[in-house]
C-alpha cells in the first residue's frame, strides 16, 4: 500500500497520530460534506487495525461513509503466527479484523487480488447509498497487498455514482397528505437526513407555508436557522420547553430523516397524545417504519416538496401558530438570560457557549461530540447555517472533537472551525493537534476544564449517588477526595505546537477568541469552568436505570421516581 501511495502523487496521503482519530476525521469530513465526499483510512495489521474499530462504529452509527483498508494476516499462512497475530486454535480463517464485522455496513477480506473486481463495486455501492452507508471495511492481507494481478483496463475507467432522490408510493403520499390535512397539532422532527438530503430550503418553505412547527434532533440541528418563524429548537432529553410540550401534545409527528434515538424520543416518553400518529420520510426503510409510521421511504427533499403540493391550502390554526410564536419568544428570552449570566472564575459552561456563539460568524463551523456540552449546545447554540452545528451525538465518542474538527477543516479549508472540547475528551485524544499543524489546518479549540466528567457526575447525582469516579482528584483515603489534579492544559497543548492562552473570565475569553482567530496555526484557549453548574433539562426525561435495591435513601427515592417516570414509556403499534 505504501509503495503504491508513494508513486501516486495525485492521491494525497495524510499522516495521522492515531488510527481511531483518523477514522473520526474521515467521518467528520464526510458529515461536513453532507456525505458527498469521504476519505480512505489504511493501517497496519493488529493494533493499528483494531484502533479503527471505534471510529468505524462511530461512522456507522451516524450513517457516515468511510472506507477502511486495514492490513490483515498473510493469506498464505505458512509463516504464522506473525507479529501481532491473534491465533485461534479453532480456525485459521479469523483475525482481529473480524471485529469490524458488526461495525461495518460492508466487510470483506481480499484473499486474492482479483476479488477486488467484485468487492470494490460493492464497497462503492454501500458508501454512496444514502440508506445503507456507513463504514466499509476491506481487509488486505500483507502478502496479497504485494501481489500483482492483470486487472482489466475497463475496471479503472472513471465511474460516476449517481445518488438517487427516490420517491415513495403515490397512494402513501396521498394518505400522508390526508393525515396532515386532518391534523390540529402537527410537529416536524427534523433529523440528520434533512441536512444530508440538502433539504433545508424545502423544509423552510414547507414550514412557512403550512405553519407546522419544526423541532430538531442533534444530527438535524441547523436544518432551519434558529430565527425561522416555525423553528422551535431542540427536541427530546436535551430539548427546549416549547419543542417538548409540542411533542407531548402533538397528534401527528412528521419525522424527517430521523432514526428516533432515545435522546430524541425522551426514551419513548416524548409523544404522549394517546392518538398520536407518525409519518416518516426517510431514505432508509428501516427508519421509515419506526413507530408504526405511515412510511414514506424516500428522499427528504423531493418528498417535502411533493407533500407541500399535496397539502396545498392547509395551514395550522391561528391559536396553534400563536402558541409556537409564544414558545419561540420565551425560549429566546431564556437563552439570553442564560448567556447573560456572569460569575467569577470558574465561570459556567453556558457562559462560554454564549460567548463563543456570539463571537463566531454564520459561516463558521462548531464541532463537538461528548460530555455535558452536547446537551447544552443542543438547547442553546443559535445555528445560522445548515452544517454550522457539527455534533457527533450518535456514538457520542469522546475523542472525536479535535480529530473531527480536523476532518471538517480539511473539507472547508477557508472556513473557521471551532472545536469545543471537555478536559476528559481532550485527555483521551488531543494528539491530532500535531496533525493539524503538519497539514496547516488551523483549528480554534476551546477547552473547557472542569476537572473531570461533569456530565457523568451529574448523571450519577441524579440517580441518588455522589458522582463516584468522575472528578480528577488525587486519591486520598481510598477515594478521589484529594486536591484537584494540576493538569496544565495550556502547557500540554503548547508542547504539541499549538498557540495557547488561558482565559479566566468572560472578558478574558472574548479577548482570547479574538487573538486566536488571528493566529495562523491551531490555537487552544483553556477555560476553567464550574464542575457543578449545569443548564437544566426542560420537560423531558432519559431512561437511566437505577438500582432496584440500595442502602441509600437518595437512591431509593430516585428509584421511586424512576419507576413512576418509566410508566410513560410507550410502544407504538
Ligand atoms: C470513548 C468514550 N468513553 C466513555 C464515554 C462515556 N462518557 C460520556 S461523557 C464522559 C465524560 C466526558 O468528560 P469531559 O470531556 O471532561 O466533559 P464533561 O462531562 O466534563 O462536560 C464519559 C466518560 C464516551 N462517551 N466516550
Ligand atoms: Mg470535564
Amino acid at each position: 500500500m505504501g509503495q503504491a501511495l508513494e508513486q501516486t502523487p495525485n492521491l494525497p496521503y495524510y499522516l495521522f497520530r492515531n488510527e481511531q482519530a483518523m477514522v473520526h476525521a474521515a467521518a467528520a469530513f464526510a458529515k461536513a460534506s453532507f456525505r458527498m465526499r469521504t476519505m480512505v483510512c489504511t493501517t497496519s495489521i493488529g493494533p493499528g487495525a483494531t484502533n479503527m474499530v471505534t471510529g468505524a462504529a462511530a461512522a456507522t452509527v451516524n450513517r457516515l461513509p468511510v472506507l477502511l483498508l486495514p492490513g490483515d494476516l498473510f493469506a498464505r499462512r505458512n509463516v504464522a503466527p506473525v507479529l501481532q497475530q491473534l491465533e485461534s486454535p479453532a480456525t485459521q480463517d479469523i483475525s482481529v479484523n473480524d471485529s469490524f464485522k458488526p461495525v461495518s455496513r460492508y466487510w470483506d477480506r481480499i484473499q486474492r487480488p482479483e476479488q477486488l473486481l467484485t468487492s470494490l463495486p460493492e464497497a462503492l455501492r454501500v458508501l454512496t447509498s444514502p440508506a445503507e452507508t456507513g463504514a466499509v471495511t476491506l481487509c488486505l492481507p500483507q502478502d496479497v497487498q504485494a501481489e500483482a494481478f492483470d486487472f482489466p483496463e475497463e475496471f479503472f475507467r472513471e465511474r460516476v455514482w449517481s445518488i438517487p432522490r427516490n420517491r415513495c408510493d403515490e397512494k402513501l403520499l396521498e394518505r400522508a397528505a390526508e393525515w396532515i390535512r386532518g391534523s390540529k397539532r402537527p410537529l416536524i422532527v427534523a433529523g440528520g437526513g434533512v441536512l444530508y438530503s440538502e433539504a433545508s430550503e424545502a423544509l423552510s418553505l414547507f414550514a412557512k407555508e403550512t405553519g407546522i412547527p419544526v423541532c430538531e434532533t442533534q444530527a438535524g440541528k441547523g436544518a432551519l436557522p434558529y430565527d425561522h418563524p416555525q423553528e422551535v429548537g431542540a427536541v427530546g432529553v436535551t430539548g427546549t420547553p416549547g419543542a417538548n410540550i409540542l411533542a407531548k401534545e402533538a397528534d401527528l409527528i412528521l419525522g424527517i430523516g430521523t432514526r428516533y434515538s432515545d435522546f430524541t424520543t425522551a426514551s419513548k416518553t416524548a409523544f404522549q397524545n394517546p392518538s398520536v400518529r407518525f409519518i416518516n420520510i426517510n431514505i432508509s426503510e428501516f427508519d421509515a417504519y419506526k413507530h408504526a409510521a405511515l412510511s414514506l421511504t424516500s428522499d427528504a427533499r423531493v418528498m417535502i416538496t411533493e407533500l407541500q403540493h399535496a397539502v396545498a391550502g392547509y395551514r395550522v390554526e391561528e391559536k396553534y401558530q400563536a402558541k409556537i410564536t409564544g414558545f419561540r419568544a420565551a425560549w429566546e428570552k431564556e437563552v439570553d438570560r442564560i448567556y447573560g449570566l456572569r460569575q467569577d472564575s470558574p465561570i459556567t459552561q453556558a457562559e462560554v457557549i454564549g460567548i463563543v456563539n456570539n463571537f463566531t460568524e454564520a459561516s463558521d463551523i462548531m464541532v463537538c461530540a461528548a460530555g455535558s456540552m452536547p446537551g447544552d449546545l443542543h438547547k442553546l447554540w443559535r445555528t445560522r447555517q445548515p452544517g454550522g452545528y457539527h455534533m457527533e451525538y450518535g456514538y457520542s465518542c469522546m475523542g472525536y472533537e479535535i480529530a473531527g474538527g480536523l476532518g471538517v477543516k480539511m473539507a472547508y479549508p477557508k472556513r473557521e472551525v471551532y472545536v469545543l472540547v471537555g478536559d476528559g475528551s481532550y485527555l483521551m485524544m488531543a494528539q491530532e493537534i500535531v496533525t493539524a499543524l503538519q497539514e496547516g489546518c488551523k483549528l480554534n479549540i476551546v477547552l473547557l476544564d472542569n476537572h473531570g466528567f461533569s456530565s457523568i457526575g451529574g448523571l450519577s447525582q441524579s440517580c441518588g449517588n455522589e458522582g463516584m469516579g468522575t472528578e480528577y482528584r488525587y486519591r486520598r483515603g481510598g477515594k478521589y477526595k484529594g486536591d484537584i489534579l494540576p493538569v496544565d492544559f495550556e502547557a500540554n497543548a503548547a508542547s504539541l505546537g499549538a498557540w495557547t492562552v488561558r482565559a479566566r473570565t468572560g472578558e478574558e475569553l472574548t479577548t482570547a477568541l479574538q487573538c486566536s482567530r488571528q493566529q495562523q496555526r491551531t490555537s487552544v484557549v483553556v477555560v476553567e469552568t464550574a464542575y457543578d453548574q449545569r443548564v437544566p433539562g426542560y420537560e423531558s426525561w432519559w431512561d437511566v436505570p437505577i438500582a432496584e435495591v440500595s442502602e441509600r435513601e437518595a437512591v431509593k427515592d430516585a428509584r421511586k421516581n424512576y419507576e413512576a417516570a418509566r410508566k410513560k414509556e410507550r410502544y407504538f403499534f
